[in-house]
């Protein structure tokens, strides 16, 4: 039986690597995936790119046009050593691993030419599943260029785009971070992608309980004996022998990592595919579904800067028409947004220090609500209190964050603004008829102290005025 059934036959998933730091990749002879070399299941070379050069001081490098420090890795070098990869034959499947090269004609596969690069589109635990299942099929073989300096001249992955040989140029990153060179990110590559190789894990099905795979989330945390170590105890229901109560701990722990530490891997959860265990679990930690079904949170909320004028004013137009009674004309809704919350109004809010502009956001949404408070809160229509007075004169959130927390995330950053500023009380206005506003309010401690009449447009409306007096001198 072939270890590699492949389309063209018994050829292993074929990888040359070519870098001038061929010692970098001596970890490849070690561990599982020197185990898979060994035994046939997959045909990695490594080459010294300095070995297609020709002249006497093996030159890779030179200048770049243009000017600016470092050196550029030269293309001509470059196309030679990755169609000099094709002249090593194509060597055959557990069976004839490491059989001798002559008389064998020069691998027939396409090329898929990898190359690191932090420019590159990230790499992804989806992606070494497409370029395992890629390689398995036996009709293609993959060239890893490793660069080193500033990088390899643009036209060489331009020239390999063009070439009819070569299926596909992928420019990939492993992360964030520079490196000094492709090596570390192509052992990377190799090592997320062999592992999932057909044969190359003993047990394929712990692949389905890592991080990443599956519903895309972080694994649970793992222990061994002993049962008790350093006066930590491992987690009883581990011991209890309930295999579905540790079957719910470990979904839950995952659940809660993944809100804590990658909030950006939530949304592709959505309500549907969660129990109300799920649900619960996430919760705890901040994140509720919102009115479209998505995940919303943990959110967090920010002073908002200059910057996000445009942002808060989209907010404003947003949320405002749906803030009013039933009786408001849509030209009095459109002028009242034109003249109050406009760009240009934000843009004066945010730089002035007597005014705060709170932003609620979560990961994944870059704004779900917004707050403007009025340090000095001494208006006309504020109600009389003895003391500092200041005014929250805005407050919405997204329909959509509506019922996920984020309105009260919004309320407590306010009120420690606001106390934070010297207030000793917030006082606002809130039509009469918005009455889940006015129990929103009335839950975060504000009381009715009065009316007034709020202008939009041409028409009067009727506000309740609300005062929420402030701890003294705590800010939290
Ligand atoms: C020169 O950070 B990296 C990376 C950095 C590099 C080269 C390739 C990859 C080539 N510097 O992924």
């Amino acid at each position: 039986m072939s270890a590699s059934p492949g389309a063209r036959g018994d050829l292993a998933p074929r990888i040359d690597v070519v870098s001038i730091f061929p010692g970098y990749l001596d970890a490849l002879d070690l561990s599982l995936v020197g185990k898979a070399r060994e035994s046939g299941l997959v045909d990695i070379a490594v080459h010294d790119l300095r070995d297609v050069t020709t002249d006497r001081h093996r030159t890779v490098d030179d200048s770049p046009f243009g000017g600016g420090a470092g050196m550029v890795m030269r293309p001509d070098v470059w196309w030679s050593a990755i169609e000099a990869t094709g002249r090593r034959p194509a060597r055959a499947g557990a069976t004839v691993a490491g059989a001798s090269t002559e008389g064998v004609d020069a691998d027939p596969r396409e090329v898929v030419l990898l190359v690191p690069t932090p420019s590159g589109a990230r790499l992804t635990q989806p992606d070494a599943h497409a370029l395992a299942r890629e390689a398995s099929a036996g009709d293609v073989r993959y060239v890893l260029a490793c660069g080193r300096y500033e990088g390899i001249d643009a036209r060489v992955t331009e020239r390999a785009a063009g070439d009819p040989t070569i299926r596909r140029v992928q420019e990939f990153s492993i992360g964030d971070y520079v490196l000094n060179g492709g090596e570390v990110a192509a052992l990377v590559l190799l090592e997320a992608v062999v592992r999932l190789l057909p044969g190359v894990l003993g047990n394929p099905e712990s692949i389905a309980e890592e991080s990443f795979e599956g519903d895309g989330i972080l694994e649970y945390p793992v222990y061994t004996r002993p049962a008790l170590w350093e006066g930590l105890a491992v987690p009883e229901v581990l011991t209890s022998g309930n295999h579905g109560a540790v079957e719910r701990w470990r979904r839950e722990r995952a659940l809660e990592r993944t809100a804590r530490r990658r909030p950006d891997l939530l949304p592709p959860l959505t309500v549907t595919e969660l129990s109300r265990r799920d649900l619960a679990a996430l919760a705890v930690e901040g994140v509720e579904p919102g009115r479209h079904g998505r995940l919303i949170g943990p959110v967090r909320v920010r002073r908002a800067e200059p910057a996000d004028a445009a942002l808060v004013a989209d907010l404003a137009a947003m949320t405002f028409p749906l803030a009013c009674p039933d009786s408001a004309t849509l030209a009095d809704v459109r002028r009242h947004i034109a003249e109050h919350l406009s760009v240009q109004v934000f843009t004066d809010y945010l730089r002035d220090p007597g005014e705060v502009v709170l932003l609620a956001y979560d990961d994944a949404h870059a704004a779900l609500g917004y707050a403007l408070v009025h340090l000095d809160g001494r208006g006309a229509d504020a109600p009389a209190f003895e003391g500092r007075l200041a005014e929250l004169s805005k407050c919405y959130v997204l329909p959509r964050a509506q019922g996920t927390g984020c309105a009260a995330e919004l309320m407590r950053a306010v009120l420690r603004a606001a106390a934070d500023a010297g207030a000793d009380a917030v006082w606002l206005g809130v039509n009469a008829q918005n009455v889940n506003a006015l129990r929103y309010y009335r839950r975060h401690g504000f009381e009715p102290v009065g009316e007034r009449t709020y202008q939009v447009g041409a028409a009067e409306h009727h506000d309740h005025v609300l005062l929420r007096t402030l701890p003294r001198g705590v800010a939290e």
